[in-house]
């Protein structure tokens, strides 16, 4: 039988990825198929920190069940490494994905300094099961800030952030591509063994 992960989230594309990069190891199941879990308040300022809440508290609510959450974000160089674990909230805690790109593209064209922007996507995964944290990984992808966006693909920042080593963003890229390389698919791969050792 597929072993089943419960990943405490409701970003539907964090879901996508993660269930493509397990491929068919693992039946991951996100918050939606556990409507009564409710995560903590994200109260941290590290992604792990924040990574741990999401991963404590929905492993309460999913008595001895295997459960991952993934706390990311995208670090900008010359914003002093804004937005960070403020991601989602960048523009506001109401904010959505547009509104969170729009403000970034406002803050970059008020430096002085121009394009290259470097930054990354930084992730955090941590495991647990009944409230006891088993694992934590984290990972990066290094990339730079377009002034403008790329792409209709991915979430997020993805239409505005190009990898390292590619020219397009990863609005652009395959989701094939992004799962090979990105920040989410890096600290997955380091969390495969654990992950294999208790399936
Ligand atoms: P959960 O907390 O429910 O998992 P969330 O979307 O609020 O969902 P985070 O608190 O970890 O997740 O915030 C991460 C934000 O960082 C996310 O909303 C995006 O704006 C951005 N982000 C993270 N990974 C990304 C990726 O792969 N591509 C684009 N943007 C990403």
């Amino acid at each position: 039988m597929v072993p089943k992960l419960v990943f405490a989230t409701s970003n539907a594309h964090k879901t996508e990825e993660v269930a493509a990069i397990l491929g068919e190891a693992w039946q991951v199941q996100d918050l939606r198929a556990h409507p009564g879990v409710t995560l903590d308040e994200e109260t941290g300022d590290t992604f792990e920190a924040n990574a741990i809440i999401k991963a404590v508290s929905g492993s309460r609510g999913v008595p001895g069940m295997l459960v991952l959450a993934d706390d990311s974000g995208l670090e900008v160089d010359a914003l002093g490494g804004h937005p960070g674990v403020r991601s989602a909230r960048y523009a506001g805690e109401t904010a959505n994905a547009a509104d969170n790109r729009a403000k970034l593209k406002a803050e970059l064209s008020k430096l002085e300094q121009t394009a290259p922007f470097s930054g990354r996507f930084q992730c955090c995964m941590v495991l647990a099961r009944d409230g006891a944290v088993l694992h934590i990984t984290q990972a990066s992808v290094e990339g730079h800030l377009l002034t403008e966006e790329q792409g209709a693909g991915g979430f997020g920042y993805d239409a505005l952030f190009v990898p390292e080593g590619f020219s397009d963003s990863f609005g652009v890229l395959s989701a094939e591509t992004k799962n090979q390389l990105s920040h989410r698919a890096r600290a997955l791969e380091a969390m495969k063994e654990q992950l294999a050792s208790l399936a």
